[in-house]
């Protein structure tokens, strides 16, 4: 079996060159990847499972990648885990779900295509190797009655001695959905009822249109969340990730915020969480790209995973997410600044200060400044760079990728997250840069994942900036951030 820690560290050597290949973000050895699948604890070490296509940078014939971490931050690459089965139920692909372990064994629950049905597969030395469940698939049709339009993607928990999963899906004609089923043993499946259905005419605070995928659903600080990713099914597209938060008494869920996990919108999209032995739950997402089919097949890789996200409640009610304090580890050289006075206009702090992998950790206190933020990797003459900023008066946080690059065929858009500062309350603005990759955490409570592509190899500048009045900075911290990558 050939080994696929050689095959990144040969192909990291041809990709030192690629300005956009993320240094301090998991990726698979080459090729595409989309979804985290069945992440897990196993003695002590974190499991990442992802959707991947071994043949190329693009979407198709998907297989299991398999990566397995010690702190959640330095991964190595294990061998691919599932592979779509000739004339079996995952002859044209194993897609998403999750991990769970059934009396001392762990299995996979997976969705096997053509036509989208629940399989299993079981491990017996320590999730190296997968064993298909010979009776795949253990759902052979969705419930009768229900016109849906996708069955697919898993999420299964036990409670007493029950299992218990929900299936991404959409009623044709009404709404993403999600559907709730039980068993005595993962084999036999009963549905029980739909745990939620959506409405697609839906827009208040945003529409969930007709598909939801890969649903993830778990207590979290004594409410009840249901994470899914609303794709539009007429045409395939994602559109962004999700959540209700609510209660769940006798099967039944019952939401009472709808918000989003994310406002970078697809550029995070289908996550998935786990529970480790520290009792954190924690949340990975797929990162896509934003450029063209045939940028992502030259570069010869394709798909980032986000960095792992504690979650915890807000006294609101609304999902908080976190940087792991693992990725401290990364951290390199640093640079830190107190006590500065922003604006009004540009300020020239951080002159002299370049990089494309690097933390950067800002402290803002109210100010009468109108906007203010950070511009990332600027080319000296200003014509690239991409812009993370607050506005007080829209109270809105937003990273500005309009002018990232200067080529014409990658991604430039605008990502806003309504931000509601408190008249007192400084503005705690976490951004991790990695090349192409920017996630943004404002005050725990908003997140903003986008990509970005800068065509000249100088746009490695950093700049404050404030309009309108000025922002105190009581504090700043940049750091560079190391490789994930144990033998570079
Ligand atoms: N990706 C998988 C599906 C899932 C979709 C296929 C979400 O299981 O619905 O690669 O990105």
């Amino acid at each position: 079996m050939s080994c696929p820690d050689d095959e990144h560290i040969e192909n990291r050597a041809r990709l030192k060159e690629d300005p956009h290949y993320p240094q301090y973000h998991f990726l698979p050895p080459a090729n595409w990847m989309n979804d985290p699948n069945g992440l897990i604890q196993w003695k002590g070490q974190y499991h990442l499972f992802y959707q991947h296509n071994p043949n190329g940078a693009f979407w198709g014939d998907m297989h299991w990648g398999h990566a397995v971490s010690e702190d959640m931050v330095h991964w190595s690459h294990l061998p691919i885990a599932l592979a779509p089965e000739p004339g079996g139920p995952d002859k044209d692909g194993c897609f998403s779900g999750c991990a769970v372990v059934d009396g001392g064994t762990p299995t996979l629950v997976y969705t096997g295509v053509l036509p989208e049905r629940p399989c299993l597969a079981t491990s017996t030395d320590d999730l190296l190797t997968w064993d298909k469940y010979g009776g795949n698939p253990v759902i052979s049709s969705p419930p009768a009655g229900l016109d849906v339009v996708g069955f697919r993607d898993h999420s299964v928990w036990k409670e007493g001695g029950t299992w218990y999963q929900v299936i991404g899906s959409g009623i044709r004609g009404v709404g993403g959905t999600v559907l709730l089923y039980k068993s005595p043993d993962l084999i036999r499946w009963e549905y029980l009822n739909p745990l939620l259905i959506g409405d697609k005419e839906r827009t208040d605070p945003f529409s969930t249109s007709t598909m939801w995928e890969c649903p993830d659903f778990f207590p979290l600080d004594g409410t009840q969340i249901l994470v899914f990713s609303v794709c539009d099914s007429d045409n395939c597209r994602p559109l962004w990730t999700a959540y209700f938060s609510g209660t769940y008494a006798d099967h039944r869920f019952s939401p009472a915020i709808l918000d989003k996990v994310d406002f970078g919108d697809s550029f995070f999209y289908a996550p998935q969480t786990l529970v480790d032995d520290r009792g954190r739950r924690i949340m990975w997402g797929w990162i896509k790209e934003g450029r063209s089919d045939e940028a992502q097949r030259e570069a010869g890789w394709a798909g980032v995973m986000s960095l792992p996200r504690v979650l915890s409640l807000g006294a609101d009610g609304r999902l908080k997410m976190a940087p792991a304090d693992e990725l401290k580890r990364l951290r390199g050289r640093h640079f830190c600044y107190e006590d500065a006075v922003v604006g009004p206009g540009p300020c020239a702090l951080l002159r002299g200060i370049r990089g494309d992998c690097l933390e950067i950790r800002g402290r803002f206190e109210p100010g009468d400044a109108e906007e203010y933020g950070l511009n990332l990797r600027c080319s000296p003459d200003g014509q690239e760079q991409t812009v993370v900023s607050y506005n007080r008066a829209s109270r809105r946080l937003s990273i500005d990728g309009r002018r990232a690059s200067l080529c014409s065929d990658v991604c430039r858009e605008v990502h806003e997250a309504p931000l509601d500062l408190g008249v007192e309350e400084a503005l705690d603005l976490h951004v991790y840069l990695d090349r192409s990759v920017v996630e943004v955490f404002a005050n725990d409570r908003v997140c903003i994942t986008a990509r970005v592509y800068p065509a000249r190899q100088d746009s490695l500048e950093l700049s404050l900036y404030a309009t309108g009045g000025h922002v105190d900075l009581s504090r700043l911290d940049i750091w560079e951030v190391n490789s994930i990558w144990k033998r570079e």
